[in-house]
């Protein structure tokens, strides 16, 4: 489905397959130039993240970067710095698909980072998308902004998997993102991974199996294909599996060793 003349995919095609209970695979942008973006948004992937929280990026970027990403068709996600009503509004007045909330503890703050998602009477957004006098199909009206906009928190603290349960039951989540970084220093694993830690293989499991229980989508930060794959077989079905820094670096890498350099 498309969801306006210059998306292609964004929210709808999320759900879509979602609803066909099958992953969404997706890059991680951390770079600020608008090309990157454009590039970033036309590879056959199904998403990408504009991260405002550990990339380049700031809210002063964001609006051409997600310019260019419409540009290549897709409509991308937003991590916002922290869970403030003040970065969550201005994300979606930018013109992100959905935002992903870092650092989420509790009912409470999953509750807060969905009320400023969503403009009243379902939440508390305040009315201000700055699309709505330059593109062609103008501002979205209240309810389908509403129900188009997607809000994933962030559970990546033992704080936050203590509170689980409470957190995927919260109105209005439509899925949990896991950043498993955070979540394994958090829980006591330092820089381990599920690579070598059943510890941090049984979180990544809990999560996916609490999202799954309470009706939600599990996701998951994967730093490459293998990762992303093993998760998706394992339930994770919002799965970014490359950072563009990371793949730039990889590709010039691959391209000396080829040409046989460190001569
Ligand atoms: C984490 O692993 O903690 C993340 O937030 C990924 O960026
Ligand atoms: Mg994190």
């Amino acid at each position: 489905m498309i969801e306006n003349r210059l998306d292609v995919r964004g929210a709808a095609h999320l759900r879509a397959l979602w609803a066909e209970d099958r992953p969404a695979f997706g890059l991680w942008s951390l770079l600020t130039d608008p090309v990157v973006a454009e590039l970033v948004a036309t590879t056959d992937l199904d998403f990408a993240v504009v991260d405002l929280q550990h990339g380049f990026a700031t809210f002063g970027e964001l609006p051409t970067l997600l310019q260019a990403m419409r540009a290549g068709r897709m409509a991308p996600l937003v991590r916002v710095p922290w869970n403030e009503p003040a970065a969550i509004m201005r994300a979606a007045d930018s013109g992100a698909a959905g935002v992903v909330v870092p650092m989420v503890d509790s009912a409470a703050g999953a509750a807060a980072a969905v009320s400023a998602c969503r403009f009243p009477p379902t939440g508390s957004r305040s009315w201000g998308p700055m699309w709505g006098g330059v593109r062609a199909d103008g501002a979205p009206a209240p309810e389908p902004a509403n129900a188009a906009m997607l809000c994933f928190v962030m559970v990546e603290t033992q704080a936050g998997i203590d509170a689980l349960d409470e957190i995927v039951a919260v109105p209005g989540v439509d899925g949990v993102f896991v950043g498993p970084n955070d979540l394994a220093l958090s829980c006591g694993f330092g820089r381990s991974t599920y690579r070598d830690s059943v510890g941090v293989t049984r979180l990544l499991d809990r999560v996916i199996a609490a999202c799954v229980a309470g009706g939600v989508v599990p996701g998951l930060f994967c730093s490459d294909a293998e990762m992303a794959r093993h998760w998706a077989r394992r339930g994770a079905r919002l799965v970014s599996a490359g950072v563009d820094t990371g793949l730039l670096r990889a590709g010039a890498d691959a391209l000396a060793v080829e040409l046989g350099r460190p001569a």
